[in-house]
């Protein structure tokens, strides 16, 4: 660990945290960095929305004034390094916000895994002290699994489709989830998904939330939720 730089990040450098980034994701170890912030992790199958969401939550924060750090992880599939870059265009009407960082982050080759690089780098992002540090993963297997758990807390969301379900159910990352969020609301199949998933919900004592991330919809909902889990 480089005192200096780290030293920078928490002055709120931002080209110091992004170099930062960029030494965890070569394989710099700062695992002794420890962030006081809390971690939200957001998971679930490709394409139900989870950037969306998390650009909806981004909105809600800002307006009560709070910083907001995502780190977009990408486990290492050239597949999905596309799917990262969209989420950055996705979310580019924060970009240009101070109060807002995004990064994704390729961990191909990091020696200690997945996992422990993007504990470093959530680290780092409480250290230069944004309000919300969230994790976003795609929930396709067993190290984004791993990567959610360096989460506090982890919303696991679903489209209004069975199979969305039976995929994050493969994944094992239904027995990790805090909060079931319902995504897309606004279109049909909501109601099977929710009686798919109560009996689980309820045994992990999980609150399940409908959400429409394009219109905002139960988002401030969401973000309640969360931060009553955080202990916020
Ligand atoms: N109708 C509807 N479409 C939505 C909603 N939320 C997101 N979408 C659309 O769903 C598509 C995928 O959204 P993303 O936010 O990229 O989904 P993602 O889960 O981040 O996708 P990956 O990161 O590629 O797994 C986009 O076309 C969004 O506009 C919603 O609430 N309702
Ligand atoms: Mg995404």
């Amino acid at each position: 660990m480089d005192s200096a730089l780290l030293a920078a990040v928490a002055d709120g450098d931002r080209r110091a945290l992004s170099k930062a980034i960029s030494a965890v994701e070569s394989g710099d170890d700062f695992s002794q960095l420890k962030g006081d912030r809390r971690v939200i992790g957001v998971t679930g199958p490709p394409g139900v929305g989870k950037s969306t969401l998390i650009a909806s939550m981004i909105e809600v924060w800002r307006r009560a004034g709070e910083s907001v750090a995502v780190l977009a992880v990408d486990p290492s599939s050239p597949i999905t390094g596309g799917a990262i870059l969209g989420d950055r265009i996705r979310m580019q009407n924060h970009i240009d916000d101070g109060g807002v960082y995004i990064r994704s982050m390729a961990t191909r080759g990091h020696l200690g895994g997945l996992a422990e690089a993007a504990s470093d780098a959530a680290a780092l992002l409480s250290h230069a002290g944004f309000d919300h540090v969230v994790i976003e993963t795609v929930g396709v297997g067993q190290s984004e699994v791993e990567v959610m758990n360096v989460a506090d807390t982890v919303v696991l969301v679903l489209g209004p489709s069975w199979g969305d379900q039976v995929q994050a159910d493969k994944a094992g990352i239904v027995e990790i989830a805090n909060v079931f969020v319902i995504n897309k609301g606004d279109r049909p199949g909501v109601n099977d998904v929710r009686r798919a998933l109560h009996e689980v919900a309820d045994s992990r004592g999980a609150e399940i939330l409908v959400t429409t991330a394009t219109s905002g919809e139960g988002v401030a909902e969401l973000i309640e939720t969360v931060a009553e889990l955080l202990g916020a």
